[in-house]
């Protein structure tokens, strides 16, 4: 069943658009009112496979059959060797126009220009079936459908990342996935492999404490910052370069699951970002983001304020160098089929458009090699370009032919270059001549590479610069609010004691004191270890930009509120007056009824971002609900008996955050700050 959620009606796909068409064409592959097979020939009976008598055996010439199950038996293709576990939507990003003066891509040059987007949210490390909330780095990869061909940005909710070159990658994910004997354990960082190399690996350290942050487990895809973790260059119509760090800010601002509420929330719903992402966009409540740049010169050292912007470890704090928005991101439309879209969909970093190309970043290099590859075992063979969401907007004409599953009739005799058989408005390309070449001298516009002069000796080695491992994770964390801080030891702390091998703690607590010094006395206190001294860099100077709890307050759609009350509660008011902030409101009752969402047996905190005790009631399940919202720092209503709820809960009606008759506003004005801060104090430790 569809939640009932307000807000506008979700907004159609406008039929004249490149995707609709395409999609329209495809959803029409199959259709008419009777059963049939593969090849149209109608079926009476799918029940009752063709048998020598009732008794007797099944015939092999049971073609319908035969075809059904062998269809069935390949319905599955190989999942993601990374980021398998994802959930995607369609959308429209609109150009300010104010990157023009940097990037001649139109998508992002021209004010008011749109273009359609397929984005996919996804965590790295589970199976396909695996929980969406565990402590992990998250996907954020978007495909714009651009009019100059399609342009991929590939990115994650992390500026950083843990491998400076693409060559380690195989060895990250061999020890960040399960162990090989047992596959356990799942979607987890959790375990020796994992802690092994990195601590052995310490390029990984600045990486490891965001993925240890509130950044690893976000409340919503709606509520995650976006990077493209590369430097890239931008190259504008005078042929002007800048090197340029991409940003996805999201609308709604960040905000990150309590570490117990995550761990809850993956046993009690597994489904709980992508089901979030579908709801809401049914619901009219779309997910929004600002994409920005950090514009940086484009000089011979490729260095910015001595951060060596080659190095994919390294962040530009923003302080520095100011996030401009360039565009805006509304995901609006669901796919109609996980299968042939979501899971189809293919992603390059090598996808890239007249304005934009990449940089020496030996992770990216690597990176533009591994996408295209993948795609063949994933997809089955080259010509995945075809699939409806992966085709282009812009007009094709490659002459690549063949190939398992071609679905184009190609027309002519010369699909090769030079030819002198194919006329210039054949189907056969003419040439890849200059636009002073072409006929009728139309404008140009082809991909042409910055002529960047490349020189030096044969080596395996990285720059000098590449072996600071620690600055930017002592940056990272001293910028971090003291809440913050605590969950990151915590973090640490709960994944290390995991561990079977001793000497990976300990190891890991040597990497640590050359981060941070509380840091490390805080990790080893709650392993009963002795803390290593180390020798944290001397001077850091803090980005408050990396810090998600700062005071600010956020919109608040998309959030929701579970009312305690029976079945008599009348919620209609508050439903109608959060409705118009987008806000959610779930009737809980003892037991099932008219216009009662959860039942006392159904309901548990992790779905409510806000608990209304309206009634007495002395129902263990109902204590447990209270007392998860209050640990996980949630504003809590009180009204009615409701209070004697929550004494019997244990908790304090005056604590913070514990709002006597709130109304809507008071509400909202809670939930805008995301959580009950000046709560986290009072809890004592191990809470989130
Ligand atoms: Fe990757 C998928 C992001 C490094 C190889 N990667 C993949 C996806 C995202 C990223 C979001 C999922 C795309 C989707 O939704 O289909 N990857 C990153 C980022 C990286 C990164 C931000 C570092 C900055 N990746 C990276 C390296 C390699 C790969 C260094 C290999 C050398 N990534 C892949 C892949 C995947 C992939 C094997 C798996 C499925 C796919 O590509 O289509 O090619």
């Amino acid at each position: 069943m569809k939640p009932t959620v307000p807000g506008p009606a979700a907004k159609e796909p406008a039929e004249t658009s490149p995707v609709a068409e395409s999609l329209a064409t495809a959803r029409g592959l199959q259709s008419g009112p009777d059963l049939t097979t593969s090849q149209g020939v109608r079926l009476p009976d799918t029940d009752h496979s063709l048998k020598a008598g009732p008794r007797g055996p099944t015939l092999l010439e049971d073609f319908h059959l035969r075809e059904k199950i062998t269809h069935f038996d390949h319905e599955r293709i190989p999942e993601r060797v990374v980021h398998a576990r994802g959930a995607g939507a369609y959308g429209t990003f609109t150009a300010y126009g104010s990157a023009a003066s940097v990037t001649s891509a139109g998508f992002l040059a021209e004010k008011g220009r749109e273009t359609e987007v397929f984005a996919r949210f996804s965590t790295v490390l589970g199976s396909r079936g695996s929980a969406d909330t565990v402590r992990d780095v998250r996907g954020f990869a978007v495909k714009f459908y651009t009019a100059e061909g399609n342009f991929d940005l590939v990115g994650n909710n992390m500026p950083v990342f843990f491998i400076q070159d693409a060559i380690k990658f195989p060895d990250l994910i061999h020890a960040a996935k399960w162990h090989p004997d047992r596959e356990i354990p799942q979607a987890q960082t959790a375990h020796d492999t994992f802690w092994d190399f990195v601590s052995l690996h310490t390029e990984a350290t600045h990486m490891v404490l965001w993925a240890m942050s509130d950044r690893g487990i976000p409340r919503s895809y709606r509520t995650m910052e976006g990077f493209g973790v590369h430097t890239f260059r931008l190259v504008n119509v005078d042929g002007t370069s800048s090197l340029v760090k991409f940003h996805w800010k999201p609308v709604a601002g960040v905000h990150s699951l309590a570490w117990e509420e995550a761990q809850l929330t993956a046993g009690f719903d597994p489904d709980f970002h992508r089901r979030d992402l579908a709801d809401s966009i049914d619901a009219g409540l779309f997910f929004e983001y600002e994409l920005g740049i950090q514009v940086l010169p484009d000089t011979d050292d490729e260095t910015f304020e001595g951060i060596d912007l080659l190095d994919p470890t390294k962040l530009v704090p923003e302080e520095l160098a100011p996030v401009q928005p360039v565009g805006k991101l509304t995901l609006n439309r669901n796919p109609d089929n996980f299968h042939a879209e979501t899971e189809q969909i293919a992603f390059h970093i090598g996808n890239l458009v007249p304005g934009i190309e990449v940089t020496n970043d030996p992770l990216l290099q690597g990176r533009l090699f591994s996408y295209l590859d993948t795609q063949l075992s994933r997809l089955g063979g080259p010509n995945f370009t075809q699939l409806p969401v992966n085709r282009a907007h812009a007009p094709v004409n490659d002459n690549l032919r063949d190939g398992i599953h071609q679905s184009v009739v190609h027309q002519g005799i010369a699909p090769y270059l030079p030819n002198s058989l194919a006329g210039a408005d054949g189907p056969v390309p003419a040439g890849a001549q200059s636009a002073e070449a072409r006929p009728g001298g139309e404008a140009g516009g082809g991909y042409v590479n910055l002529p960047e002069p490349v020189d030096g000796p044969k080596i395996r080695a990285n720059p000098v610069s590449f072996s600071d491992h620690y600055s930017q994770a002592a940056l990272f964390y001293a910028s971090l609010s003291p809440i913050e801080q605590g969950h990151v030891a915590e973090a640490i702390t709960f994944e290390l004691s995991k561990l079977y091998e001793q000497p990976i703690r300990e190891r890991v607590l040597e990497v640590l004191a050359n981060v941070d010094t509380e840091l490390t006395e805080q990790v080893a206190a709650g392993l009963g270890l002795p803390a290593p001294v180390g020798k944290p860099p001397a001077e850091v100077t803090p980005s408050p930009a990396l810090a998600q709890i700062d005071g600010r307050t956020w919109p608040v759609a998309g959030r929701i509120v579970g009312v305690i009350g029976t079945a008599d509660t009348d919620v209609s008011t508050l439903q109608r007056d959060l409705k118009t902030h987008g806000v959610v409101v779930r009737l809980i009752a003892p037991t099932g009824g008219d216009g009662v969402e959860r039942t006392f047996q159904t309901a548990r905190s992790v779905e409510f971002d806000t608990v209304l005790v309206t009634s007495a009631t002395t129902d263990p399940r109902v204590a447990v609900l209270l007392q998860e919202a209050y640990r996980h720092a949630k504003p809590i209503g009180v009204s009615g008996d409701g209070v004697r709820t929550l004494t019997a809960a244990g908790i304090d009606a005056t604590a913070p955050g514990i709002l006597p008759d709130p109304g809507a506003d008071q509400i909202v004005t809670a939930l805008a700050a995301h959580r009950v801060w000046d709560r986290v104090p009072l809890l004592k430790p191990p809470v989130s």
